[in-house]
């Protein structure tokens, strides 16, 4: 058996890029006109191809998902309280805090691990304003339920779509629900532009004042409309981005043939659990969690050890949950008395390796050691 240091080593992903002769005349494009940013052709030219791709009207590119939060949030004059999950990456509840907004943690749907719509009106108070979902895994929340209760209260809804970019639900889009929704294209993400990010809008007047709110304010050369931030994305990320376009339909199939080899081959393993769809009608296959049962003859823990000294690794993405880390802790709403599943699902869960070009032998080497076939090596 060779030593874990000998084993190729595999991560939980790795970015999907295009060849590098390709983007050249891009490079050489942006060093002919000397257009570095602040909206430059690349810039005009991608929101205009990520909105067709996507199947939505109006688009607002960012620097990256977490300045898009803060800012959607901006946006919309969101204050008090905000209700979300702490199932999720700690940029969800940041932006609220960025904004001195109070996050008020629901528990999530054991199925899907999205926020659970059932919980979120108990947690509605006079000074709720809005809530913040997430797509988690990139499967779709319950959209329709988010909305009537939104609807009924007078909130705002906005969605951290970090993970759903390319993803439809039954009526297109899942980008087109909430009043807002931010997606990143992190190098960590189904589509990556290095960093960046951007924020679905519905309707030209709010993509003008995120615009503005993105470029510290400006609306002309003189005029300051808002206490703005710097959160435009550069033409080199926008021109990478619109070549990234050409790729993403392959690299979400090679995602699916992935997702189904492990679904396939998980089936009869007791103890191990995927997560199922959430009613998505197109995946973009962005994560591969499995929930590690107590039947399991290895605790969640164990294995992730035993994957890395195995030289594969694997993430524990969410744990631990926002509502643990300190910041958030000493609020009523993070206590684990009041997120029992999110609680205890954030023990259990293993996020996989998935990403165009992870091949099938390694596919099935992961297969083998989570079944037995294979014994792990000791470190
Ligand atoms: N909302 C949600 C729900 C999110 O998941 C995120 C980000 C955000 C908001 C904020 O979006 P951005 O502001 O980032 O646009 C990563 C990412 O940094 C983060 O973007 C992502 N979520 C989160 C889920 O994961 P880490 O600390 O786990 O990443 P890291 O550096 O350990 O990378 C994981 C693996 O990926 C590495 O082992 C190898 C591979 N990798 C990573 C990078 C950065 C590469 O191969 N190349 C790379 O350049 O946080």
């Amino acid at each position: 058996m060779p030593a874990a240091n000998e084993l190729e080593e595999i991560y939980v992903t790795r970015p999907d890029l295009p060849d590098l002769e390709d983007f050249i005349p891009y490079l050489q494009e942006i060093w002919d006109s000397k257009i570095l940013t602040n909206g430059g052709p690349f810039h005009h030219k991608f929101e205009q191809k990520l909105c067709e791709y996507l199947g939505v009207e109006f688009i607002a590119l960012f620097t990256n998902a977490t300045i898009g939060l803060v800012t959607a949030l901006q946006a919309l004059r969101i204050s008090g309280e905000v209700i979300t999950t702490p199932y999720s990456f700690v940029a969800t509840a940041h932006s609220l805090l960025w904004n001195g907004i109070k996050p008020v943690f629901v528990d999530i749907d054991p199925a899907t691990l999205n926020m659970d719509p059932a919980r979120i009106e108990a947690a509605i108070t006079p000074q709720t304003t809005a809530i913040m979902p997430v797509h988690c895994y990139g499967h779709p929340c319950d959209v329709d339920r988010i909305r009537a209760i939104a609807d009924t209260y007078g909130l705002k809804v906005i969605y951290d779509a970090a993970h759903a970019f390319g993803v439809q639900c039954h009526c297109g889009s899942v980008l087109n629900h909430g009043d807002l929704s931010v997606l990143s294209f992190h190098a960590t993400k189904v589509f990556t532009t290095f960093e960046g990010g951007a924020v679905v809008c519905p309707d030209e007047k709010t993509r003008q004042r995120i615009n503005y709110l993105k470029n510290f304010g400006f609306a002309d050369e003189v005029t300051v409309v808002a206490p703005g931030i710097n959160g435009k994305m550069s033409e080199f990320n926008a021109a990478l981005g619109l070549l990234q376009l050409k790729g993403v339909d392959r690299a979400f199939a090679q995602r699916r043939a992935i997702d189904e080899r492990y679904r396939a081959g998980l089936a009869g393993v007791r103890g191990i659990r995927c997560v199922p769809m959430a009613g998505e009608t197109l995946s973009n296959y962005a994560y591969f969690p499995i929930l590690v049962q107590p039947d399991y003859p290895l605790t969640r823990d164990s294995l992730y050890h035993k994957f890395r000294d195995n030289g594969i690794f694997v993430r524990r993405y969410f744990y631990p949950l926002i509502s643990e880390f300190p910041m958030y802790r000493g609020l009523a709403s993070a206590s684990q008395a009041n997120l029992p599943v999110a609680t205890k699902l954030a023990q259990q869960v293993l996020c996989l390796p998935i990403y165009p070009g992870l091949r099938n032998d390694q596919v099935d080497r992961i297969l083998d050691l989570l079944s037995g076939n294979l014994a792990w090596s000791a470190k």
